[in-house]
């Protein structure tokens, strides 16, 4: 071969190195989000505005992927997952992270916050970030709070005012042992349950309610089956974006810093959307045939539920809830 032919050929395998190389890194590295609601939930808007501000940020070298409803199994089933390297990311409440996280569970404490601000300010401030720093000595990796929003009671035997109102009913609840002990302590039947199993429990008469934030209500379509609506907005229910700490040792910082920026302007969709649905859902719920109570003596409850803390919670730091009591 003639030397020109030799520096042609070699110059042509170069090109084609370079091109399958740059092939390979064109190629967008796939970011799964679970979550147990449908798409067009207030979780569906908080991924959506996440992938649109991941692509932005890193020039679309990610690509992401909405697994709605379920797909990835429960919230449970989804951690798991997302722990063992096998799913990219969660966006999901708090319902069964304290299994994780023990950390998490002082937010699910009843009648902790008293409004969305205060909620949203706990969690995006130092108490927030706080716990959130604390998810990878427990194999996970948080990337902002997000919001599900204050649970209301559904049930259909009767409206709820008091918390005596809450006896003998057989009340789906999520995998949290805060929430379980709360509403034993009302004398009710707590029965915990993943949420993709709960419509058709509900459908087929096993359980006597439910409690959700309006969001949820409204986009589980849980008016289908559930007569009384109660305004109890007896827990606050975070969410959280949190990603599998496998795949987060691989990113550079500067991904890393993106990652997180996302996800905060997903959390930031995600809670207007929950600003959006709780300004409309009690006139659609009415269309659809619920009852809305909006009468609850708070203070009642509030009697009630709070001397309890400690037995909620076993170990419970007390100056921690002073601390988010103030942090308004
Ligand atoms: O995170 O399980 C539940 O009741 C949650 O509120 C719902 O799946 C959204």
């Amino acid at each position: 071969m003639s030397r020109l032919l030799r520096i042609l050929f070699a110059s042509f395998l170069f090109f084609v190195g370079a091109l399958s190389s740059l092939g390979a890194s064109a190629e967008p590295q796939l970011i799964r989000v679970a979550y147990s609601l449908t798409q067009t939930s207030h979780y569906g808007a908080g991924v959506d505005a996440f992938a649109l501000a991941l692509t932005e940020k890193t020039k679309g070298r990610f690509r992401v992927e909405h697994l709605p409803a379920g797909k990835a199994g429960g919230e449970l089933d989804a951690l798991n997952k997302v722990k063992n390297g096998e799913l990219e990311m969660y966006n999901g409440s708090t319902g069964p992270l304290g299994n994780l996280v023990p950390e998490t569970k002082v937010f699910d404490l009843p009648f902790l916050f008293t409004d969305y601000r205060h909620a949203r300010s706990t969690m995006d401030g130092p108490i927030g970030q706080r716990i959130l720093d604390l998810f990878p000595k427990y194999g996970l990796q948080g990337l902002a709070w997000n919001e599900n929003g204050f649970r209301h009671m559904t049930n259909n035997t009767r409206p709820i005012t008091f918390p005596e109102d809450f006896a003998k009913l057989k009340i789906r609840t999520m995998e949290n042992s805060v929430h379980i002990e709360s509403l034993k302590s009302m004398s009710a039947a707590p029965t915990p349950m993943a949420f993709p199993k709960l419509f058709k429990a509900l459908q087929d008469g096993d359980l006597d309610g439910q409690e959700n934030p309006l969001p949820v209500i409204l986009s589980a379509k849980f008016s289908e089956t559930q007569k009384y609506l109660s305004l109890t907005q007896h827990f606050y229910s975070p969410g959280v974006f949190i990603i599998a700490p496998k795949l987060w040792a691989t990113l550079s910082k500067l991904d890393q810093d993106a990652f997180i920026a996302a996800a905060r302007a997903g959390t930031k969709a995600q809670r207007d959307r929950v600003n959006a649905d709780e300004f409309a859902a009690l006139s659609k719920l009415r269309e659809q045939g619920m009852k809305v109570n909006s009468y609850v003596d708070f203070q009642a409850f509030r009697k009630a539920l709070r001397p309890q803390y400690p037995k909620f919670l076993p170990g419970l730091d007390m100056a921690l809830v002073d601390e988010i009591r103030k942090s308004r």
